[in-house]
Order: C-alpha cells, then structure tokens, then sequence
C-alpha cells in the first residue's frame, strides 16, 4: 500500500541507488500503480526485440506465452523477432496493442557471430524502424521465460543489467575483457558492475548509439584478430563503464535457477530456460 512517508519504498539490504545516482530497481523500491499511471499519460509503446536464429525458434513460443503474462500488461508492446526461420513461426495474434512483428535477417555461421551481430541488426533496425514505431526498446535473450511481472519500472533513458553470477563479487572477479590488445579493455581499477549480455535497453536513439558503439568496437577487433572474450557481452560492459546506464536492473531480472537464491531476491521474473548445449548449439 502506498504511503508518502520518506522512510517506505526503502531497501536496506541491497544497494538501491548508483554513485551517479541511478536507481537500481529491486522489489519493494517504486510504487507500480503510480508509474503505470505516469506511463500511460505518456501513451509509451515498447518494443521488445528477440532473436530466435537457427535452432533457438524453439525457445520463442513460451517466451511470448510468457511475456503476455508477465511483461508490460496493459502497455503496447511490439515483439520484434528477428529470425533467418520465418516460416518456422506460426502465426501468433495476440490482443489489442500488442503484436509480433517478424524480421528476417540473416544467420552467421559461428554462434559467436550469431550472438554479436544481434548489436548490429539493432542499430540498424532502431534507424530504419524502430524509431518510428515505439519509444523505448527492451533488447534481451530468448532462451529465457517470463516468470513474474516485468513493466514499466523498467524504462529510463539507457538501462543495464546485474548480471546473476557476479552481483556479489569484487571488482577483480568480473570476466570484463582483460587484454589490452581489445577494445573491449577495461583496466583492473575501472568498472563498476559486471552487466549481462542478455538484458538491456532505453529509448531508440540511446539503444541506437549503445548498438552502434558495440558494434564498431566488434568489427574494429575483427579487423585485428580478436574477439572479446565474452563477445557482445564484453562490448556492453565496455560501453557502460564509460556511458553510465540511468538506471540499473538487479539480478530479479535476469536470474538463472542454477544459482543458489539469496535472501534479498524476492522475485525472479525472467528466468533462463535450461537448454542442452549440445544438443541446440551444433548446427
Ligand atoms: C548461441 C550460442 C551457441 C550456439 C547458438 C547460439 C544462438 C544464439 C543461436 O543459434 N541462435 C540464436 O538465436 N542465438 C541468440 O543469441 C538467442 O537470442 C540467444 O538467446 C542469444 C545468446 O545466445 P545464448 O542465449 O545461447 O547464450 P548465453 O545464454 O550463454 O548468453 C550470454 O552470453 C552471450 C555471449 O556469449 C550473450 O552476451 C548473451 O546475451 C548472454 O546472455
Ligand atoms: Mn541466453
């Protein structure tokens, strides 16, 4: 229940804010019904972009089963699904203001390269299309279901992602790109969190300049031989420690039941589906 009072929406066992002051947003921090409001007075449209390329369409029908569930219910929503399988999608209606828009692309041959081109297929799309389409864009995995509610708390000008296996470990242990030959680089006293590849987004023109970044700095590492280590990943973490995000998401968002739960997570609305590596990744 809403209250004024400056001591509630408080959460003392989780950092609930940056030092640049960019709110991290756990449960228990924002009144939703007060951001629901404010978001429709706004008319916000959000596109949520997905790729689903080779093998991975199998994972696309319960993560929009899912996301009807749990994500932005009662906002317009655009599922961008980009896809070298078009006829693999069978026809998906869906309600008033929400609808599956699929985009052809084309598929790389190394899984590396099917994870990091998604950057450029962004930067280009967001140009072309999104931009006319909806203000904000959710750019996330697919092998992923909705398990809980997902909505507008989400939303701000560019935003990240903790990353489920390192929210709790020191500086040292984040897996940021360590050889200075990439430009993925980041020294051993920077960074501030380790974000996940898997999980961002902001306006169309912030996603815009987020994408084409990661994209420039990838093909300037082709050109040189290298590859970040943990590809597109790297690139945003690269991005964010010198483009701070506005605002942060805590591992609620993007969680993986192979990690032991804490006692400060009280949801976990996206979850990693489990998948057989082998099994989907040779082909
Ligand atoms: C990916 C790895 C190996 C073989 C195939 C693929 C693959 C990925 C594919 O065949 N088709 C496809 O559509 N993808 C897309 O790339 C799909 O949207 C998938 O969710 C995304 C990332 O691949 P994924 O989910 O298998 O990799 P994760 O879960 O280990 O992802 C983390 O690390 C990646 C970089 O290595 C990315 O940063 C990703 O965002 C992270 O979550
Ligand atoms: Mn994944």
């Amino acid at each position: 229940m809403y209250s004024s009072t400056i001591l509630s929406y408080r959460r003392t066992d989780v950092l609930m804010v940056t030092p640049w002051f960019a709110p991290i947003v756990w449960d228990g921090t924002y009144n939703i019904d007060i951001l629901n409001a404010q978001f429709h007075q706004r008319n916000v449209r959000v596109g949520l972009t997905v790729f689903a390329i080779k093998k991975y369409t199998v994972f696309l029908q319960r993560f929009i089963e899912t996301a009807e569930k749990f994500f932005m219910v009662g906002h317009k929503v655009n599922y961008y699904v980009f896809t070298d399988r078009p006829n693999d999608i069978g026809n998906i209606s869906l309600p008033e203001g929400r609808k599956v828009v699929i985009l052809e692309v084309p598929s790389y041959k190394r899984w590396q390269e099917v994870s990091m081109r998604r950057m450029e297929m962004i930067r280009d799309y967001s140009q072309q299309r999104f931009i006319h389409e909806v203000d904000f864009l959710v750019c996330v995995d697919v092998d992923m279901r909705f398990s809980d509610e997902v909505g507008v708390e989400i939303l701000g000008d560019v935003f990240g992602t903790l990353h489920p296996g390192f929210y709790a470990a020191s500086r040292d242990r984040f897996t940021y790109e360590r050889r200075k030959q990439s430009t993925a680089y980041i020294p051993p006293d920077e960074g501030d969190f380790y974000y996940a590849g898997g999980y961002f987004g902001g306006t169309v023109p912030e996603v815009y300049k987020l994408t084409n970044y990661c994209h420039n700095e990838m093909l300037t590492d082709k050109r040189n031989g290298i590859e970040a280590i943990w590809h597109d990943e790297s690139y945003l973490n690269k991005y964010f420690l010198y483009h701070k995000p506005t605002k942060i998401l805590s591992p609620e968002y993007l969680w993986d039941n192979g990690y032991a739960v804490p006692q400060f997570l009280k949801r976990r609305r996206f979850v990693a589906v489990p998948k057989n590596h082998n099994e989907i990744r040779n082909k």
